[in-house]
Formats: structure tokens, sequence, C-alpha cells
């Protein structure tokens, strides 16, 4: 390690064009990292020395039981705490960065009225099974997020929140009868990758109903979609935890009006 380069107490070095970083627990740059996870074995010396054992093999050396406590029959979690000697290169990060402005809702509402001439029509929903309507909600209704008013608070955007467990037909033909301009997907639950065949379901089945050209923008949102996945999801955008209503708004008047790729 280029030791001048170390950028001063935040254990970062700067290297080949490379910017590399390590964990921080008790000292700066010591590789210190906690995880957790549970096991299907009963809480017994056994059992912490096998979740020691799993910690080894994920590169943490040495690894220490920091907490254990049992989860009904047969099941322990635990938290383990220890070094790893991995690092993390920040220039080989790849994430996708906002591409657009942030707009506030006099903004939003300005464009749409002066561009678009007419509202802006968003249908919601959550898809499948799925009964996970906070996050869509909190997108779509006015009470909005963390002091962030939802879309239907916008006055020049149309909102139709078809609220929980909607199938992709009903989805289809809502999208259809309100001429929506975009379609907004929300999937919580991610168990046996259900937010993933869904969402190919959904864009699939806009693919085979409307010709392109005519199909709405279509976004997908959840805390665990994994944002670099639009091709592979055949989505136009895909929006992760933390998502606020203004990032929402902004996106849709970029993609649909103002953007490279405006659409209407
Ligand atoms: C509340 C809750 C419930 C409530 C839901 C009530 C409701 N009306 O939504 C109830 C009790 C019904 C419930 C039920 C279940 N739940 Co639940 N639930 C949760 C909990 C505690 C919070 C979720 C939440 O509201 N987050 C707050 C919102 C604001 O955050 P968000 O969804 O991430 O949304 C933000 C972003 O992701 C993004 N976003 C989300 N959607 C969209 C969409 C678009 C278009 C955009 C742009 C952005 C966007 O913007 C939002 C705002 O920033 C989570 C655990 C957790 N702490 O997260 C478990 C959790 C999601 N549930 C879970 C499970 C397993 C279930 C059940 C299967 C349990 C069971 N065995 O019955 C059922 C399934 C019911 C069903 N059919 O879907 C698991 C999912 C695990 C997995 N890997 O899939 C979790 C993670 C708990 C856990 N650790 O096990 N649940």
């Amino acid at each position: 390690m280029d030791s001048g380069a170390v950028a001063a107490g935040k254990g970062v070095e700067a290297a080949a064009g490379k910017r590399v970083v390590r964990p921080y627990g008790d000292t700066t740059g010591d590789g210190m990292v906690q995880v957790s996870f549970t096991l299907p074995v009963s809480h017994d010396k056994r059992a912490e020395g096998a979740a020691v054992q799993l910690a080894n093999r994920m590169g943490i050396d040495p690894a220490m039981v920091v907490h254990a406590k049992p989860m009904g029959d047969g099941f322990t979690f635990f938290v383990v705490y220890g070094r790893v000697n991995h690092l993390v290169d920040l220039s080989a990060v790849q994430v996708v960065e906002r591409d657009f402005p942030l707009l506030g809702a006099k903004e939003v509402n300005a464009v749409v009225k002066r561009r678009l001439r007419r509202k802006l029509s968003v249908v919601g929903a959550c898809i499948g099974t799925d009964a996970h309507t906070v996050g869509i909600d909190a997108i779509l209704n006015v009470k909005g997020i963390a002091g962030e008013k939802g879309l239907e608070y916008y006055r020049e955007l149309k909102v139709t929140n078809l609220g929980a467990q909607v199938s992709v037909p009903e989805l289809v033909e809502a999208a259809r009868v309100e001429r929506a301009d975009a379609v907004l997907v929300s999937q919580v639950v991610t168990q046996r990758d259900a937010h993933l065949h869904n969402t190919r379901e959904m864009s699939a089945a806009f693919r085979e109903a409307m010709p392109a050209g005519r199909r709405p923008l279509l976004i997908v949102g959840g805390p665990r979609f994994d944002e670099t996945m639009t091709a592979e999801l055949g989505v136009d955008r895909i929006f992760g935890r933390g998502t606020t209503p203004g990032e929402v708004a902004s996106y849709l008047v970029h993609a649909l009006i103002t953007g490279g790729r405006a659409r209407v």
C-alpha cells in the first residue's frame, strides 16, 4: 500500500487509478465486519462452532460469535463479528446513478401542462400474490413518505392505484382503460425470485398487448431489486429502497417529455 496515497484517516487508498477501501470496525481500515444469519440447528456450543466455520468460509477470519439466539425449534440466529481481508475498488463499482434532474412538484406540473397539454396518466399496483402495498402507496398516495407528498398530490398527474394482488391481465386492461403513460409496479416479496418472474410476465404481457411506441413506460420498484436489471426484466426503470415520490415524478417527466427518448 502506498501510504502517501492514503486519504487521511478514511481508510481509502489510491493506486494506479484505483480507489480502494476496506471496512472499518474498531480502528480505521481494520477490515472488521458484522454479519447475521440463521442456521437450521438448535443452539449449543456445536452450533456456535458451525457459525464460526461458516464465517471463516465467507472469508471472515478471525470470527467471533457476538450474539446467538434460539429461533424456535431447531434454528439459531447468529451475529458474527470478524475481520475480512477483502478490498473494495471504488472505481470498479457499478450502480445506476440518477441521470435526470430532480424537479419540484410545481416544476413537474408546469412541464406536463405546457408540453403534454393533458394530465399524465399513471397506473400503479402490486402484482401477483404480493400484498405489500406500503411501498407503492408511499409513492402514489397523497400522504407520500418522509415528509414528501405522493404523486396524487401533483395536479397534472392522474393516478390510478389498483392496490394489492392485481393480476397481470387486470393491470394491462386498467392501463388500456386509463390510457396510462406509465405503469408503476411494486414487488416486495422475493421468495423464489417471485419479483423477477412477475416482472418478466408483466413486461411480456404489455409487449404482447400493445404495439411498440404505444405501450406505457414500465417501472418496477421494491427494496430488493437490482437496479441494473432493466433490460433483463424488460422494463424502462427500476427503483429500489428509499425511493421518493419526487424522484419518480422527475423520472416520468424526463422519460416521457423532456428527455432524449421523449415518448409523448
Ligand atoms: C408491513 C409488512 C407486511 C404487511 C404488509 C401490509 C401492507 N399493506 O403493505 C403484512 C403483514 C400484510 C405482510 C405480509 C407478509 N409478509 Co411482509 N413485511 C412487512 C415489512 C415489515 C415492512 C414492509 C414495508 O412496508 N416497508 C416500508 C415501505 C415504505 O418500503 P418499501 O416497500 O421498500 O418501499 C419503498 C421502496 O422499495 C420503493 N418502492 C417499493 N415499491 C415501489 C414501486 C415503484 C413503482 C417505485 C417507483 C418504488 C417502489 O419506494 C418505497 C418508498 O421508498 C417487511 C420487513 C421490512 N422491514 O421491510 C416484511 C416482509 C417484506 N414480509 C415478508 C413476508 C415473508 C411476508 C409474508 C409472506 C409472511 C407470511 N408468511 O404470511 C406475508 C405475505 C403477504 C403477501 N401476500 O404479500 C418478508 C419478505 C421476504 C422475502 N424475501 O420475500 C419481509 C422482508 C419480512 C422478512 N424479513 O421476512 N408483510
